[in-house]
């Protein structure tokens, strides 16, 4: 009899987490479809028109009102390439500076309006915002390429063409770890089956761009957990198990173990990337 009830716990343990986990990662997936969509209708309207037919304002307008289409984000962004023999002119026609992504140390010592943000060192390429959701404002003018995780989400993203994620790191004006999706958008149409040095040629010149997303994970894995009345039964945790051997916590707090433990695993759609989710009962039967 005792096997059979610890049987049937293991399984609600089971259902309920592959359950949870299986929401996390449809709900990802959705935001994710929008944001590859928004890359796109953005640079249809930005560069496919002459004049572009999309400003700041048309962007945040847009981006708001389409917010409740991607679930789980904070915001999103959309940033150029530029060459650094293009830079005076750039700057001159935005009337503003290139930034560079201040470190966390930084952060403690200066307020975080951008205008305070050292200009940009000269480098062959930059990847300045020009356009955000009202909610990231504070990333416009900053070159996305001067923050360690941004850079190689963007190489990787122009390179694959794929959305391409980072790691967990403490995203600019945000308390807890949060994860960067980003999608490039090529010059040229690239048959789907493009060779990185074909993708990474068509990023050649002015008209590149990326489109990227915010994940303010703990706090959109609390507000999806929410809709399940489940929290006073169950505890989730979820991890980046890229590196095996250190899995970095991406939600949920260290808790003390009730014994039972269940592992759903989770796919955000980046091959690169590995992710589970850990449920446990709160109370030992
Ligand atoms: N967006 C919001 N907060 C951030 C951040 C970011 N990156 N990086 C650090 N904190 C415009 O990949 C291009 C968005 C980067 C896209």
């Amino acid at each position: 009899l005792n096997q059979k009830i610890i049987l049937r716990r293991e399984h609600t343990l089971a259902n309920m987490c592959d359950e949870r986990a299986r929401m996390l990662q449809d709900q990802f997936n959705v935001s994710m479809n929008h944001v590859h969509a928004l890359a796109i209708l953005v640079s249809t309207f930005h560069h496919g028109k002459h004049p572009s037919a999309i400003d700041q304002k048309t962007f945040g307008e847009y981006t708001e009102r389409t917010a409740f289409e991607r679930p789980l984000t904070s915001g999103v962004a959309y940033a150029l390439k530029v060459l650094h023999s293009e830079r005076e002119q750039f700057e001159k026609q935005h009337g503003w500076t290139i930034k560079k992504m201040e470190t966390e140390d930084q952060t403690l010592v200066q307020d975080c309006r951008t205008e305070n943000l050292d200009p940009a060192p000269i480098k062959d390429e930059y990847a300045p915002v020009i356009f955000s959701q009202e909610t990231v404002s504070h990333i416009v003018s900053i070159d996305m390429m001067s923050g360690q995780q941004d850079l190689e989400n963007i190489l990787r993203a122009r390179a694959t063409g794929k959305g391409v994620l980072t790691s967990p790191f403490k995203l600019l004006k945000s308390n807890h770890l949060g994860v960067v999706l980003t999608f490039a958008v090529y010059n040229k149409d690239l048959p789907p089956d493009a060779t990185p040095e074909q993708r990474t040629e068509a990023t050649v010149g002015f008209n590149c761009r990326y489109l990227g997303a915010s994940y303010d994970v703990p706090s959109l894995v609390e507000k999806l957990l929410h809709q399940l009345a489940s929290k006073q039964t169950i505890v989730v945790n979820v991890y980046d198990t890229t590196n095996a051997s250190a899995p970095i916590s991406m939600y949920g707090a260290d808790i003390a173990d009730t014994g039972l433990l269940h592992v759903s695993s989770l796919d955000f759609g980046d091959p690169l990337r590995k992710h589970e989710m850990h449920c446990r009962f709160k109370q030992k039967p």
